[in-house]
C-alpha cells in the first residue's frame, strides 16, 4: 500500500548499473504459514561499471531480524532503511551479507512473493516479488547462482521444490524434513521459485535430440492426475520444437511444471520450476474445451521457450520487458502454428492473433494507458504486462522475420545468443543482432519500440492500361499518444498480392524490387511518409490484396468497393485477407445498422440486410473445400467491442441491437444450410483436441449459436440434446451458452451443469463466466451470483470469471443507461484492491475508453473513476490506472 500521496514514476532514461554484483545466493527457508524465517547469505562484489559504493537492497512487507556484513552484525545506525530500500553506504569492495527476515505467507493475499494457496506454499517473484521474501538487489540485471535449503513439516508439505537440481534431502526430526536445491545457472531474482506442498506428479524421462536424458514432471493436487497428459505432451512437443526450429536445447536435467489454483496470471517461467495457473495445466475432455487445450499448448510452450528467451538472456531493466515477452509470444505463436502443420491451420492461428490485436491492443494503443512496446516510464511495473508489450511486441518480432526471411531470422537469433548468453540486455541488442546477422540497416525499425499508437496506412491505386502499370501509393500517419505528439515514419512491411478478374493471383513484377520471378506476394517496405510502388506488365486492372497475412500491426485504409471485397472474400489465396474482406463487408453494414438503430431510439424495426451479403456468407458456410475452422472465423461477425472502436461516439446498446439483428437475420436466411453444416461437422468417437476436430466443433457450435438467436422448438431441442449427449466440455458448454444467450429458460441446465462439476473449480469458473457474459445478465443478476457460496473475491480465476466477464465481455449490460454497473465496477475495484492490487488494476483498466461514450454515460463513468481515485488507501497499481484514465 502507498504510504505517501505521490507515487514515484520510474524513467527508462534514469537507468544506472548496479553498484554491486552478486555471485552467489544461499537461501534457507523454515516454512511456516504464519511465520516463515528466511536466512539469506549473499556474496557480492563491487561492479567496475559503477562508481557508487552503496549496497542497495529492496525489501517489502518483511521484518528484518538480523543483518551482518562480512561477519559483523550491523547496528540500525550502520544502514538506512527508507521505505522499501535498505542502503549500506560506503561498503567494502567485497561483501558477504547475511540477512534474516520474517514473513507471514498465509496473510499474503496479493499472491506476489511467498504465499499460501489451498494449504500449500508457492512463490511468484516477477516482477518485484522477491523483495517480499528477503532483502535483495531485486532487479533483473543482477544475476547470480542460487542454492536453496527448504525445511518444512513433512506430513503437511511432503514435496519440497526449487530451481535447478535436487542435491540433498532428508529428515530433521520432530516431523520436519528438508531438501536442498542448486541451480547451476546464473539468474535474476525474479526467476527464483519454491514450492512446498502436498502434491503428486506425472513424470517421464525424455531423451533430447543430443541423446541426453532429462526428467520431466507435472505436479498437481491429488485427484487431478487424470488431467496432466496434455500438459506433459505439450512440454515434450515444446522441447522438440525449440531444438528443431531454433537449435535450442533444454539446459537442465530436470524440468518441472507445478499447477496452483490461486495465481495472478497464466504462468511463470521460473528456471526449471515453472509455476502455472491450473487453467493452463489441467485438462481432460470432460472438463476442458478445445480453447482450453489450445491455451495449455501455447502457455506450456511459452514458459518453456522463456528458458532461452528470458532466462538465459534476460532483460537489463523492466522497460525491456518486451525483449523477452514479445519474442517469446512470437515463439509460442509459431510453435502452435507448426503443431497444426497445415497452411490453412497456420492461417487460422494468424487470424486469431489479428482478432486479439483489434479487440485489445488497438484500444490500448489509443487509450490513456497507451505506451510504446518499450515503455519510457511507469509507476507500477505490473501494470505494463500488457497486450502492447506482449502481442504488439510479438508483431514487432514477426516483422523482422517478414523483412529478413525465416532463415535470416534464425541467423539473427543465433547471433543474439552468441553475443548475449548469460547477460541482461536491451531490445536494441536484439535489433542489432537481427541487423548484423543479415547485413541490414534496421535503425528506423527502432521506432516500433519507441513510438506508441497504431499506425494508419492509407493506400491508393491507379492503373495505366496503356503502359500496363499498376501503382500502389502508400502513406502512413500515427495518431498522437500520451507524451508523444508527433510521430516519425515507421518501417512497415506491407505484403501485397494482385488478383485477376477470375480471382487468380497475378505473377508480380515490382519495379526496383528484388523478389523471386513469378512471385505472387511481395513485401513493400514503406519507410517514408508516402511512397509509390509500381507493378509492371499488369494486363488487367487487378484487385489489390494489401497487408497479406497481416504483415504489420497497422490499420489499413483503402476504399474498397463492395464488389472488390466480395471478390477477395471468394478468391483471395491469402486466408487472412480473405477473412479480412468478410470482416470489412460485415463492419460496413454493422456501422450503418447501428446508426439506424440509434436514430430510431434503439429499435430494430425496419432494419434490412442485403441479399448480397447473406449470399456471400452462405457461400463460405457451404464451401466444403475450406477448413471448418476458417469458415467459423469467416462467419463470426466483428465483436461489439471491435465495432465500438470504429465509432466516434460509442452507443453500446445500439451496437448490440444492430449486431443481434444481423445475427438473427443470417440465422433465419441460412437456416437450412446452418442445420446441414451442424450435422455435417459432428465429431463422433473419442474426443481429440486436434485442429481439424476442434475446427469442426467450432463451426458446428457457431451454427448452433446462429440457430439459437431466435430459436423455435426444434432448435431448442437441438441445443438441449447436445447438452445432454455431449461427450466433451466443448460441446456441452457451447450448448449451454447458446441456451443462456437465447434468453430461453436455461435454469435447469445451469443447475445440472453446476451439480455435475461442483468439485471442478475450473468448470465452475466457466459456469460463472458464461452467465456474466450473457447479454441477458444485468448487474443485479451479477450481484446475485456473487451471493453464491462458490463465489469468492480471493481467488483470481473466480473473481475474473464473474466480474471481468461482466465488465469486459458484456458491453450492453455494463453500459446500462443508469450507470449502475459503473458503480458496481468502482465498488469491486476498491474491494479487490484491498486483497490483490494486481487483479484490481486489471479490472480498473475496464474504464480506459470512457471518453468515447455519449456524454450521459461519460459523466457516470467519470464519477465512478473519481470515486476510486479519491480513496485514501489505494495501491500504486490501481492509482496509476485511474489517474491516467482521468488525466487530460
Ligand atoms: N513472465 C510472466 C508474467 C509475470 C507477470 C508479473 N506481474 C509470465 C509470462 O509472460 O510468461
Ligand atoms: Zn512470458
Amino acid at each position: 500500500m502507498r504510504t505517501d500521496s505521490s507515487p514515484q514514476t520510474i524513467f527508462r532514461k534514469d537507468y544506472t548499473p548496479p553498484a554491486y554484483l552478486v555471485d552467489t545466493v544461499e537461501l534457507g527457508f523454515d516454512l511456516d504459514p504464519d511465520r516463515t524465517v528466511v536466512a539469506n547469505r549473499i556474496t557480492m562484489r563491487q561492479n567496475p561499471a559503477s562508481k557508487s559504493r552503496d549496497i542497495v537492497l529492496h525489501g517489502e512487507e518483511i521484518e528484518l531480524v538480523a543483518l551482518r556484513l562480512n561477519g559483523k552484525t550491523l547496528a540500525p545506525t550502520e544502514y538506512h532503511l527508507n521505505g522499501s530500500t535498505l542502503t549500506i553506504r560506503k561498503a567494502p569492495a567485497k561483501a558477504v551479507l547475511e540477512i534474516e527476515t520474517l514473513c507471514a505467507p498465509v496473510q499474503n493475499t496479493s499472491l506476489s512473493g511467498l504465499y499460501v494457496s489451498n494449504g500449500n506454499f508457492f512463490t511468484q517473484c516477477e516482477a518485484e516479488g522477491f523483495r517480499r521474501i528477503t532483502y535483495f538487489p531485486d532487479r533483473p540485471d543482477v544475476m547470480a547462482k542460487y542454492t536453496v535449503m527448504l525445511r518444512a513439516d513433512k506430513a503437511a508439505y511432503p514435496v519440497l521444490l526449487s530451481n535447478g537440481n535436487l542435491i540433498e534431502e532428508g529428515e530433521l526430526g520432530d516431523g520436519r524434513h528438508y531438501a536442498k536445491w542448486e541451480d547451476p545457472f546464473k539468474k535474476p531474482s525474479y526467476l527464483f521459485a519454491l514450492v512446498a506442498a502436498r502434491l503428486v506428479c506425472q513424470e517421464e524421462r525424455y531423451t533430447l535430440q543430443s541423446g541426453r536424458e532429462v526428467l520431466l514432471q507435472v505436479w498437481v493436487e491429488e485427484g487431478n492426475l487424470d488431467k496432466t497428459d496434455y500438459a506433459m505432451q505439450s512440454l515434450k512437443n515444446s522441447i522438440r520444437w525449440d531444438e528443431e526450429r531454433f537449435g535450442l536445447e533444454l539446459d537442465l536435467d530436470r524440468f518441472m511444471i507445478v499447477a496452483v489454483g490461486d495465481f495472478n496470471m497464466g504462468a511463470m517461467e521460473n528456471k526449471g520450476l515453472n509455476i502455472f495457473n491450473t487453467k493452463f495445466v489441467l485438462a481432460n475432455p470432460r472438463v476442458a474445451t478445445d480453447i482450453d487445450y489450445a491455451g495449455i499448448e501455447a502457455v506450456v510452450g511459452h514458459e518453456y521457450f522463456h528458458n532461452w528467451t528470458g532466462n538465459r538472456v534476460t532483460c537489463r531493466d523492466w522497460f525491456q520487458l518486451s525483449l523477452k515477452e514479445g519474442l517469446t509470444v512470437f515463439r509460442d505463436q509459431e510453435f502452435s502454428a507448426d503443431m497444426i502443420g497445415t497452411d490453412s491451420g497456420r492461417a487460422v492461428t494468424r487470424i486469431d492473433q489479428v482478432r486479439t490485436l483489434r479487440q485489445a491492443q488497438f484500444p490500448e494503443d489509443a487509450g490513456p494507458m497507451s505506451h510504446p512496446v518499450r515503455p519510457d516510464s511507469f509507476v507500477e511495473i505490473n501494470n505494463f504486462y500488457t497486450v502492447t508489450v506482449y502481442e504488439k511486441g510479438a508483431e514487432v518480432v514477426r516483422m523482422y522475420q517478414t523483412l529478413v526471411g525465416r532463415d535470416g531470422f534464425r541467423k539473427g537469433m543465433d547471433l543474439y545468443f552468441k553475443r548475449h548468453d548469460g547477460q541482461a540486455v536491451e531490445c536494441d541488442d536484439f535489433r542489432a543482432a537481427m541487423a548484423d546477422a543479415n547485413g541490414r540497416d534496421l535503425r528506423q525499425f527502432e521506432r516500433w519500440y519507441s513510438q506508441a499508437g497504431t499506425p494508419i496506412v492509407t493506400a491508393r491505386t491507379r492503373y495505366d492500361a496503356v503502359k500496363r502499370n499498376f501503382d500502389i501509393i502508400l502513406s502512413q500517419r500515427c495518431p498522437a499518444s500520451a507524451g508523444q505528439a508527433d510521430k516519425l515514419p515507421f518501417h512497415i512491411p506491407v505484403a501485397v498480392g494482385l488478383l485477376s478478374a477470375s480471382g487468380k493471383d497475378l505473377p508480380l513484377t515490382l519495379e526496383g524490387g528484388k523478389h523471386a520471378k513469378g512471385a505472387t506476394t511481395v513485401v513493400l517496405e514503406l519507410t517514408e511518409q508516402e511512397q509509390i510502388f509500381r507493378f509492371r506488365h499488369v494486363d488487367e486492372r487487378p484487385t489489390p490484396s494489401i497487408l497479406r497475412d497481416f504483415s504489420a500491426p497497422v490499420i489499413l485504409e483503402y476504399d474498397y468497393t463492395d464488389d472488390e471485397l466480395l471478390h477477395l472474400f471468394s478468391h483471395d489465396s491469402d486466408p487472412v485477407n480473405r477473412w479480412e474482406a468478410g470482416q470489412r463487408l460485415a463492419m460496413e453494414r454493422l456501422l450503418k445498422l447501428t446508426a439506424q438503430v440509434a436514430a430510431a431510439g434503439g429499435s430494430d424495426a425496419g432494419l434490412k440486410l442485403d441479399a448480397t451479403f447473406i449470399n456471400a456468407q452462405r457461400a463460405v458456410l457451404t464451401d466444403d473445400t475450406l477448413d471448418p475452422a476458417f469458415r467459423e472465423l469467416a462467419l463470426i461477425l466483428p465483436s461489439e467491442i471491435i465495432i465500438a472502436e470504429q465509432m466516434d461516439v460509442v452507443d453500446p446498446q445500439a451496437i448490440h441491437v444492430a449486431r443481434q439483428f444481423m445475427r438473427r437475420t443470417i440465422g433465419a436466411a441460412l437456416k437450412s444450410e446452418l442445420l446441414a453444416q451442424y450435422h455435417a461437422n459432428q465429431t463422433p468417437g473419442a474426443y481429440s483436441p486436434d485442429a481439424l476436430s476442434a475446427g469442426k466443433r467450432a463451426l458446428k457450435n457457431l451454427c448452433l449459436s446462429y440457430l439459437m438467436v431466435a430459436p423455435d422448438m426444434a432448435e431448442l431441442k437441438l441445443a438441449q440434446q447436445q447438452f445432454e449427449k455431449a461427450g466433451n466440455m466443448t460441446d456441452r458448454s457451447a450448448a449451454l451458452v447458446s441456451m443462456i444467450h437465447s434468453g430461453a429458460e436455461a435454469g435447469p441446465y445451469l443447475k445440472a451443469f453446476y451439480q455435475d462439476f461442483e468439485h471442478e473449480a475450473l468448470v465452475i469458473d466457466k459456469w460463472f463466466a458464461m452467465q456474466a457474459a450473457a447479454p441477458t445478465t444485468n448487474v443485479a443478476a451479477v450481484r446475485k451470483l456473487m451471493q453464491h457460496p462458490a463465489f469468492t473475491l480471493k481467488n483470481p480465476n473466480r473473481a475474473r470469471s464473474l466480474i471481468f466477464n461482466f465488465t469486459g465481455a458484456n458491453p450492453s449490460q455494463f453500459h446500462a443507461a443508469d450507470g449502475s454497473a459503473y458503480e458496481f465496477w468502482a465498488e469491486f475495484v476498491i474491494k479487490l484492491d484491498a486483497i490483490n492490487p494486481q487483479v484490481a488494476a486489471r479490472l480498473a483498466r475496464g474504464m480506459d475508453r470512457w471518453r468515447r461514450y455519449a456524454p450521459a454515460l461519460q459523466a457516470k463513468m467519470k464519477k465512478a473513476l473519481e470515486k476510486v481515485a479519491g480513496r485514501a488507501k489505494l495501491s500504486n497499481d490501481v492509482l496509476e490506472v485511474v489517474t491516467k484514465a482521468l488525466a487530460n
